[in-house]
């Protein structure tokens, strides 16, 4: 049984104060939560969350990390030693922010998945299609893409990756996939999954993204093949944020 996560995406917003009031009002608020949840701020506040989140079951995650595994020259870059260190369970990989404003490929993104594999961060793995990819038909042949080439470059550790699908055309538009467009992809995914090993299928949970708010997370959610989600604007806003945790 795959447990569900719900993992608030903060991108390049907050600031100490502001983060201090979110999370003291959202501890108590997803106390609760079915769900196990975590939060991703701007990489610079991770050590502040840390202290704000000790004893509290809320994990952190990274918004990006380097491919690049030992220290070095790589001026501005953060590897996942360092996250791990700073207290990361989670880093998200291939945001398609990441993708369409720096650069990203799949074989970086791929390149990045194992490098957080390799010290023990989890990789949420982002994919999605964009409005013009999803008007020519081609959703399922680009995310598939999107999936293999992380499964192929991979030699181990498969069943760590968790799987964010985030259609482009809904991120911050306000516009959601609907519980069916979302579903149908999901059900793929599975497949490509399946396709490597049916356990791990069973195993690797696949969130939805995009647009998730209190007012639709429990339809998505009610998917068969949706494991949570990966929530931006909504999960600045703690009652809100917390009524999608809640929704599980
Ligand atoms: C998609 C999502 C979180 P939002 O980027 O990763 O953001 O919920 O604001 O569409």
């Amino acid at each position: 049984m795959r447990q569900k996560l719900v993992a608030g995406n903060w991108k390049m917003h907050g600031d100490s104060q502001s983060i201090r009031e979110l999370l003291t009002a959202l501890k108590p608020a997803v106390a609760e939560s079915a769900a196990e949840i975590a939060v991703i701020p701007p990489l610079v506040y991770v050590p502040l969350c840390a202290d704000l989140l000790a004893g509290s079951s809320i994990a952190l995650g990274a918004q990006t990390v380097s491919e690049q595994r030992n220290p070095g020259a790589f001026t501005g870059e953060v590897c996942a030693d360092m996250l791990a260190d700073s207290g990361c369970r989670y880093t998200l990989v291939g945001h398609s922010e990441r993708r369409s404003l720096y650069g990203e490929n799949d074989a970086l993104v791929a390149a990045k998945t194992e490098a957080a594999l390799a010290a023990n961060v989890l990789p949420i793995v982002c994919v999605g299609e964009t409005k013009e990819q999803r008007e020519a038909g081609a959703t399922l042949d680009v995310v598939g893409q999107q999936i293999d080439v992380v499964l192929s470059t991979l030699n181990s550790g498969h069943d760590k990756i968790t799987v964010a699908y985030e259609p482009v055309w809904a991120i911050g538009t306000g516009l959601t996939a609907s519980p069916e467009q979302a579903q149908e992809v999901h059900a793929f995914i599975r497949t490509r999954l399946a396709a490597h090993s049916a356990e791990l299928a069973d195993t690797v949970r696949i969130l939805y993204g995009g647009s998730v708010k209190a007012a639709n997370a429990a339809e998505l959610f009610a998917q068969p093949d949706i494991d949570g989600g990966l929530v931006g604007g909504a999960s600045l806003d703690a009652e809100e944020f917390a009524a999608i945790c809640n929704a599980i």
